[in-house]
């Protein structure tokens, strides 16, 4: 007897399929994607489409265990839940009663985009006065930069590029990380559009495109710059949409036209003049361009501004006003629920905020106040945090205790002294939005829990009430805590409350496809060349380029690291999945023939990157589809898995970005070396 049971895929992915579920006997057979929903569009990714193998995979933690073998090695003995429930509050009280509440860091992410299962930690840490996790290590960077410009990441609708007739993806590899537009994307080109990718490397995106333009990794500001020097000089402009829409626009030409000729852009970027003037000239005359900003770009040092600066140029031809043009960072800001009301921030009192890009260094032994309790769920910092051998160090500290919420036998895992047992999403329900389209969808579990695997949700309120916290927040189902999000009077939401969602099936918002067409949530309301929140904080109000690095910082050989997510995996997700681990092969660094020939480094050889961070090793791919001084490595491998247990963000610094104190995953000098074995450099 089998079933079919409706379910969302909870990744963290622009996607956020929607799912049909096969069950037999209890257990998922099969996974699909919903041919009703609009934008998933019947099919799922490689990964996502496996996700089985993952529920019931070796990895699989399916009890709670404490810790037998020293920080690292993974050896853990079987406990009860009862046993390290109370081992947890215990210890957690302690820390809290000798060091104070500061002294206890939780750390999550995105393991699970679920509004409820993935905000259930708050409350409770806020009412045990814990410090406070700044949620940076993903796209602060952009978000804040496009909001600067155009005041929320509210669109367009990404179904509506089938309308444009001249689309831009710049800085996101959608092939891979934002599947489901693509057939949006072909569907456009069918009737015409023409299709351009900004990437500093050719991509499985780029190769499809009919012009790639290899930027320089962390100067597409000043591409966008010397686009707009173009569109101005030449009087490319809608000025009626100019003097209506925007603010600034005198004070932009001016800079452009002084400080950012086609000359100087091709210098910097890499890019030659030719090539940007007939971009410039073709966006100019497009009748609805749509530029796709990934978030890739923001992961710079000057990735903030570079997001804005590219957020102008729709403004300056009038691109929001055409069904099928405009530029889309994420739809993220559209959903207009009350995710507060799960997260409870009025419990806290006034604690430290913790930024988690830094986690290597605020795990470091000279950090004060100490942390000495650290609560990891739904996230894999030992695989995904920047500077990994300060965090891995941090992670062995015998005065830190540390818990570690799991669905699979990750590295971070191995770290810890109480590791639970987590449900997937298949066996625990939720309320899910989007960033990558406009649907809201509930979904219930599908399957029983694996073994003894409990919800973020559950868990929550076991340990308050082992805590004692007896506040009714505490014993408030799922159900509540659904209505709650969604218990708020916005137009996007009318028609979409809690009976509703019941059905669990895609809702649509009620949002129009031109989302800025009734003017922009900006101070002025208008689009901002000129952003007067940025002068108060202290940054350039205009669209300008800053350098990445010093020239000082790039000694000779040097080689620009883009670390960028692998077709194989989401984020360290399916390092527990043999089948794709297989297909992934193994860690490689792309690397140009000159920058290979310079190094005696050879097609399949092992080569050793390092800086002053840390080293990996990697198999080196020989290919011109990276220019020469970039080198590219596929994320994110499970530690374990890679050779010598050292993964790709030995070398990513935990410097952050200009805006939003984001990461900086592509902004890192390396040196590579051929080398076979340990030891050799
Ligand atoms: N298969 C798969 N899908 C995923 C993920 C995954 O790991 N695997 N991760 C998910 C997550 S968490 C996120 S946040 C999104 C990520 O999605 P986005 O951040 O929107 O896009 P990415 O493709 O990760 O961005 C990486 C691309 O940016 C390029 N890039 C790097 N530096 C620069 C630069 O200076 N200029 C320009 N123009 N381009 C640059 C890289 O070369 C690469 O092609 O994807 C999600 N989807
Ligand atoms: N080199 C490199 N590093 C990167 C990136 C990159 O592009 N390159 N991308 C960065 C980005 S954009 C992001 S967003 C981060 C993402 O980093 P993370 O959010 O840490 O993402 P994952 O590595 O997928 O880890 C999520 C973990 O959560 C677990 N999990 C899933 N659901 C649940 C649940 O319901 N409860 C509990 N308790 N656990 C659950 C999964 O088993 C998985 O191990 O990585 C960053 N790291
Ligand atoms: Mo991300």
């Amino acid at each position: 007897m089998h079933q079919i049971r409706r379910s969302v895929c909870p990744l963290d992915c622009p996607d956020t399929c929607s799912i049909l579920a096969t069950v037999e006997d209890g257990r998922v057979v099969r996974l699909e994607g919903d041919p009703e929903h609009p934008f998933t569009g019947g099919f799922l990714c490689g990964k996502v489409a496996r996700y089985q193998e993952r529920v019931y995979s070796p990895d699989r933690l399916l009890y709670p265990m404490k810790r037998v073998g020293p920080k690292g090695t993974g050896r853990f003995e079987r406990i009860t839940w009862d046993e390290a429930l109370d081992t947890v509050a215990r210890r957690l009280a302690s820390v809290a009663r000798e060091h104070g509440g500061e002294a206890i860091l939780p750390y999550s992410y995105g393991g699970t985009m679920g509004i409820v299962q993935r905000n259930a930690g708050h409350r409770f840490f806020h009412r045990l006065g814990a410090s406070r996790l700044a949620r940076t290590i993903c796209s602060p960077a952009a978000t804040v930069g496009f909001n600067a410009t155009v005041g929320a990441s509210l669109g367009p609708d990404p179904e509506s590029i089938v309308h444009s007739d001249y689309i831009v993806i710049w800085g996101q590899n959608t092939a891979v990380v934002n599947l489901h537009l693509m057939p949006f994307i072909k569907k456009a080109r069918r009737a015409g559009a023409r299709l351009v990718a900004v990437d500093p490397y050719r991509n499985d995106t780029a190769r499809l495109a009919d012009l790639h333009l290899c930027v320089r990794p962390g100067t597409d500001a000043a591409l966008a710059l010397g686009i707009m020097h173009v569109l101005v000089a030449e009087g490319r402009i809608d000025r009626d949409y100019v003097a209506e829409h925007t603010l600034g626009f005198e004070a932009l030409s001016a800079r452009v036209l002084a400080e950012y000729p086609v000359e100087r852009a091709a210098a910097i970027t890499g890019i030659p003049e030719e090539k940007i003037r007939s971009v410039a000239r073709e966006y100019g005359a497009a009748r609805a361009p749509f530029i796709r900003i990934g978030d890739g770009l923001s992961r710079h040092s000057n990735g903030g501004m570079a997001v804005r600066t590219i957020a102008c140029l729709p403004g300056l031809v009038g691109a929001f006003a055409k069904k099928g043009g405009g530029a889309l960072q994420s739809t993220g800001g559209s959903f207009a629920i009350n995710e507060a009301y799960v997260r409870m921030p009025e419990l806290s009192p006034p604690t430290r905020e913790i930024n988690m890009v830094k986690l290597g260094e605020t795990l470091a032994p000279d950090f004060r106040p100490p942390v000495k309790g650290l609560f990891v769920y739904h996230s894999n910092p030992a695989a995904v945090a920047p500077d990994q051998a300060r965090v891995l160090c941090g992670l062995r500290r015998e005065d830190l205790f540390t818990v570690v919420h799991e669905q699979v036998h990750t590295d971070t895992v191995d770290y810890a002294d109480v590791a639970l047992p987590a449900t997937t999403f298949l066996e625990h329900g939720d309320l899910y939005k989007s960033y990558g389209h406009l649907y809201i969808q509930k979904a219930e579990p599908a399957i029983a829990p694996v073994g003894e695997a409990k919800s973020n949700l559950e868990v929550f309120q076991l340990l308050a009430a082992r805590m004692g916290f007896d506040e009714e927040c505490f014993g408030e189902t799922l159900e509540s805590q659904i209505r709650g999000v969604l218990d708020v009077s916005a137009p996007a939401l009318e028609g979409i409350g809690h009976s509703q969602v019941a059905d669990c099936r895609p809702h649509r918002l009620r949002v129009e496809a031109e989302t800025y067409a009734r003017g922009f949530p900006t101070p002025s309301g208008r689009l901002e060349f000129y952003c007067e929140s940025l002068a108060r904080q202290g940054f350039d109000p205009l669209p300008r380029y800053e350098p990445c690095f010093q020239e000082e910082e790039a000694g000779q050989g040097a080689l620009h690291l883009l670390a960028p997510p692998s077709k194989h995996f989401l984020n360290s997700t399916f390092g527990a999945v043999p089948s794709l681990v297989a297909r992934a092969g193994r860690p490689t660094l792309l690397i140009h023939p000159d920058d290979a020939r310079a190094r005696g480094v050879r097609d399949g050889g092992t080569v050793r990157a390092h800086n002053s961070r840390g080293e990996c090793r990697l198999t080196a791919v020989v290919t011109e589809d990276t220019p020469p001084g970039v080198v590219v490595a596929a994320s994110v491998w499970w530690p374990k898995h890679s050779p010598e247990g050292k993964g790709i963000n030995h070398l990513v610094s935990q410097k952050t970005t200009d805006f939003g104190g984001g990461s900086t995953f592509h902004c890192n000098l390396v040196y590579v070396s051929a080398g076979s074995g340990r030891g050799d450099s």
